[in-house]
C-alpha cells in the first residue's frame, strides 16, 4: 500500500498537522514522552480540530501519534504529561491550572466529520479515552498496546473515558480495564469490540487514508446524521440539541422554510398552505 502524501497544514510544536484530498491527519509530536499531552500541546489540538471542522473540503479526520521515539517505541499518546499536573489539573505557561483534554474530546465527540483514531503504539490513560471517543479505531498489530493507569496515578476520566468504553466493550470488562490497569494487544483489544481493525504496521496509515476515502464516497449529510443519532442515546440534552441543530439544517433547506424567511424580509404574511400536512 502507499502511504499517503501528506502536505503540512500548519506548524505546532506539540503536534503535527497534514491534509489530503479531503482527509485532516492530526498527530502527537513528542514521541520521547510517549505522546503526552500538556496544556500547550491541547491547545494546539483544539486549534487543529478547529481548523479541520471549519474547512469545508475536510471530510475525514484521523488523530494519530509520531514516533518511534529515539528508544524505538511508537505511542498513540500516554495522556496527561505527569510533570506538568500540578495541584488542579496541569499548569500552562500562564500558571493556570487545566484539564482541558475534555474540551478536546467534546470536539471529536461533536465533530461533524468522523475522527479515526490511528494507533501505532501505546494508548495510555487520557490517550487511550481519547482512542474510546473517537468514531473508530485502527490499530498497528504489531506495536499498539492498550493501557489504562488512571487509576496508578490517580488522575481519572469519569466521562467518556470510563462510561463510554463500557458502553463500547461491556462493564465487566471496562471496569477491568481501569481496575487492573493491565496491558492489552491490538488483538485482544479488536476481541473486546473497541479496535475496528488490526492492521500490519507498514500498512496503518495507508489503511487508515483508505478508510478515510470509503467514507468521502459517502453522502456526508448522511455520515452527519448518522454519527449523532449514535451519540444521541449517551449525551443527553447535549446529545438532543446537536441532533436537533442537524435537524434544523435540513429544515432550513426546505421550500417550506424559505417561505418563512421569504415572508418575513418581505413584510407579509407567510403562505404556508401551499405545503402539505403530512400524516
Ligand atoms: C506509556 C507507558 C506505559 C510506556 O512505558 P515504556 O514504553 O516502558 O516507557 P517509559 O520508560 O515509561 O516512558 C518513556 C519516557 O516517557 C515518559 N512518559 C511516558 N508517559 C508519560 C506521561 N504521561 N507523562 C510524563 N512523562 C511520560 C517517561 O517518564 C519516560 O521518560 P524518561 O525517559 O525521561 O524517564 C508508560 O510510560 C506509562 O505508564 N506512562 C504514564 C501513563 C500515565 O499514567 N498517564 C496519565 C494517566 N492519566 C491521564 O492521562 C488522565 C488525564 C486526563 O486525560 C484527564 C482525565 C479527566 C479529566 C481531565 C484530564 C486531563 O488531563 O485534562
Amino acid at each position: 500500500m502507499q502511504e499517503p502524501n501528506w502536505q503540512t497544514a500548519k506548524e505546532y510544536e506539540d503536534i503535527t498537522y497534514k491534509k489530503l484530498n479531503g482527509v485532516a491527519r492530526i498527530a502527537f509530536n513528542r514521541p520521547d514522552v510517549r505522546n503526552a499531552f500538556r496544556p500547550g500541546t491541547v491547545f494546539e489540538l483544539l486549534d487543529a480540530f478547529d481548523d479541520a471542522r471549519n474547512d469545508g473540503t475536510i471530510g475525514v479526520v484521523l488523530l494519530s501519534g509520531e514516533g518511534p521515539a529515539k528508544d524505538g517505541v511508537y505511542a498513540f499518546c500516554s495522556g496527561g504529561d505527569q510533570k506538568f499536573r500540578d495541584k488542579a489539573g496541569y499548569k500552562g505557561n500562564d500558571g493556570l491550572d487545566r484539564l482541558n483534554i475534555l474540551e478536546v474530546q467534546r470536539q471529536i465527540r461533536f465533530m461533524t466529520k468522523p475522527v479515526i483514531a490511528v494507533v501505532p503504539g501505546w494508548a495510555v490513560g487520557g490517550g487511550h479515552s481519547l482512542h474510546v471517543v473517537c468514531d473508530l479505531t485502527l490499530a498497528s498489530k504489531e506495536h499498539a498496546i492498550f493501557k489504562q493507569t488512571d487509576a496508578n496515578v490517580a488522575s481519572y476520566d469519569a466521562g467518556y473515558g470510563s462510561a463510554y468504553l463500557a458502553r463500547q466493550i461491556g462493564q465487566k470488562r471496562a471496569r477491568e480495564i481501569f481496575f487492573l490497569g493491565r496491558s492489552y494487544s491490538a488483538q485482544e483489544a479488536f476481541d473486546m469490540g473497541m479496535v475496528n481493525a488490526v492492521v500490519p504496521h507498514d500498512e496503518l496509515e495507508a489503511t487508515a487514508y483508505q478508510w478515510a476515502q470509503e467514507i468521502l464516497e459517502k453522502s456526508p449529510m448522511a455520515i452527519r446524521m448518522l454519527k449523532f443519532a449514535f451519540n444521541l442515546v449517551d449525551d443527553g440534552m447535549v446529545g438532543q440539541q446537536i441532533f436537533a441543530g442537524e435537524a434544523t439544517r435540513l429544515g432550513y433547506m426546505t421550500d417550506e422554510a424559505r417561505e418563512g424567511r421569504d415572508a418575513f424580509l418581505e413584510k407579509r404574511k407567510p403562505d404556508f398552505d401551499q405545503f402539505p400536512k403530512h400524516s
